[in-house]
């Protein structure tokens, strides 16, 4: 492929360790490296967001555009998306990276109408059939824009107006299509304006069934296709609804159980979501793990000063260490994997600032991997856990949870017993434990 929307970049970032100073080589991400079980690339099945990096323009509610991007020169919508794929699969190429994620609209232009739309997908997706075949660049998941066209305004499947709804579902239809076609791990559905402003005009109980009723269609449409892709929600508090009806991993497990979804469906959890919804990204990660349904990961940052989903890159090692104990445990993300649904600040002009900002978060994650897995091998932490839970093995504590024993069994237990015994949590301990191997 040639060199050209980042001449100023080699053709392939090397790995040259911790000590190299060249701000175009990995210090952590060695892809063939074996951690564990699996090589680097096989844990952490990086993926690249195709509307950040490549159709960001770096402008924001107060200011115009700041990136001057070769790939969307052209006056031509089509042409302008096929530069945009060509300086895509170069981007992929050089920097290494397995997959990409892209919605329906980032890849090809909306049309004057519906069936426009659709003609316009078909074409840059065999477009993107081509590019994936020649590089092996694979799809991670696509999606449909549900949010940016006014006619979603006040939502997509829970528009209280039935023809949006229709609109939408056909939009979908042909975005499932799309993945399918590309060969797409998953398929992933964000509910950007699910939600309300004002319950003044909003009959919750009825735009929570339309979207389940959607999301029924879709599994039944995945059915009739064959497509094997996996179906994720990606939860979100607010912004750009005041409430989202997918607030975090607990409220949207809820809804899928209480509506007959939840087989079909695992989630996709993003950092900065999770921050806005005031948890931790590790809490987070921990509840979709611990009921079975971890299945990707938009991995960003927020900053903790702001209130708003500022997409950054990931760098922190605290927060990649947290994220990696997870993934490990529940041994991996299957089909999923760790999507970087971030941007460049505005003022980080030069596309050679995207290289730099995926190098850095591919090393954060490595060594965030790296350190997990430490962690993970030392006995300590693994027999805290076991001893903190021990007095569920055996006497009152397996009673309890077997059934042998209800409210009136613990009186009599407790009468004959005497009150628990306070012990320590440790966390102090844990944390200094945590940071002897944070380096
Ligand atoms: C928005 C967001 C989306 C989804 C895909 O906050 O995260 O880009 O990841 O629609
Ligand atoms: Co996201």
């Amino acid at each position: 492929m040639p060199s050209k929307y980042f001449p100023e970049v080699p053709n392939s970032i090397p790995f040259e360790g911790r000590d190299s100073k060249n701000p175009l080589a990995f210090k952590f991400y060695d892809k063939a490296k074996i951690v564990g079980d699996k090589t680097m690339a096989e844990h952490l099945r990086f993926s690249v967001a195709y509307w950040h990096t490549f159709m960001g323009s770096g402008s924001d509610m107060f200011g115009a555009p700041s990136f001057n991007r070769a790939w969307r020169k052209s006056n031509d919508p089509l042409d302008r998306a096929r530069a945009t794929l060509e300086a895509a699969f170069e981007f992929f190429q050089k920097l290494g990276i397995g997959y990409y994620c892209f919605h329906d609209r980032d890849i090809a232009p909306e049309g004057e109408s519906f069936a426009q739309s659709c003609k316009n997908l078909e074409t840059l997706v065999g477009l993107a059939k081509t590019l994936q075949q020649e590089t092996g660049i694979k799809l991670l998941w696509g999606t449909a824009n549900l949010f940016s066209n006014p006619m979603y305004a006040q939502g997509a499947a829970t528009n209280p107006d039935a023809h949006v709804m229709a609109h939408a579902a056909a939009q979908v239809k042909h975005a499932i299509d799309a993945t399918h076609e590309l060969g797409g791990e998953n398929y992933v559905f964000w509910g950007g304006r699910e939600g309300y402003e004002t319950l003044l005009n909003t009959d919750l109980k009825h735009e929570q069934e339309q979207m389940a009723r959607f999301l029924h269609m879709a599994v039944e449409y995945k059915r009739k296709i064959g497509f094997k892709g996996q179906f994720l929600i990606e939860p979100k508090p607010a912004e750009p609804t005041k409430h989202q009806y997918d607030f975090d991993s607990a409220t949207t497990l809820y809804f899928l159980q209480h509506h007959g979804l939840l087989d079909y469906f695992k989630l996709n959890i993003e950092a900065n979501h999770a921050t806005l919804a005031g948890h931790s990204f590790e809490h987070e990660l921990a509840v979709a793990s611990a009921a079975g349904k971890l299945g990707s990961v938009d991995a960003n940052r927020g900053d903790m000063l702001l209130g708003w989903d500022t997409d950054q890159f990931p760098t922190d090692l605290y927060s990649t260490t947290f994220a990696m104990m997870i993934i490990l445990k529940q041994n991996g993300l299957g089909t999923g994997g760790l999507n970087f649904d971030a941007k460049v600040r505005r003022s980080s002009i030069d596309p050679v600032d995207l290289f730099y900002a995926h190098i850095g978060g591919m090393d954060a994650f490595a060594r965030g991997l790296l350190i997990a897995r430490k962690i993970l091998d030392d006995p300590s932490l693994a027999a805290l856990m076991e001893e903190r839970y021990a007095s569920y093995k055996s006497g009152i504590g397996l009673q309890l949870m077997t059934r042998k024993a209800g409210l009136e069994e613990a009186e009599q237990w407790i009468l004959r017993n005497g009150n628990p015994v306070p012990r320590s949590s440790r966390q102090e301990m844990l944390e200094n434990l945590i940071n002897s191997y944070i380096q």
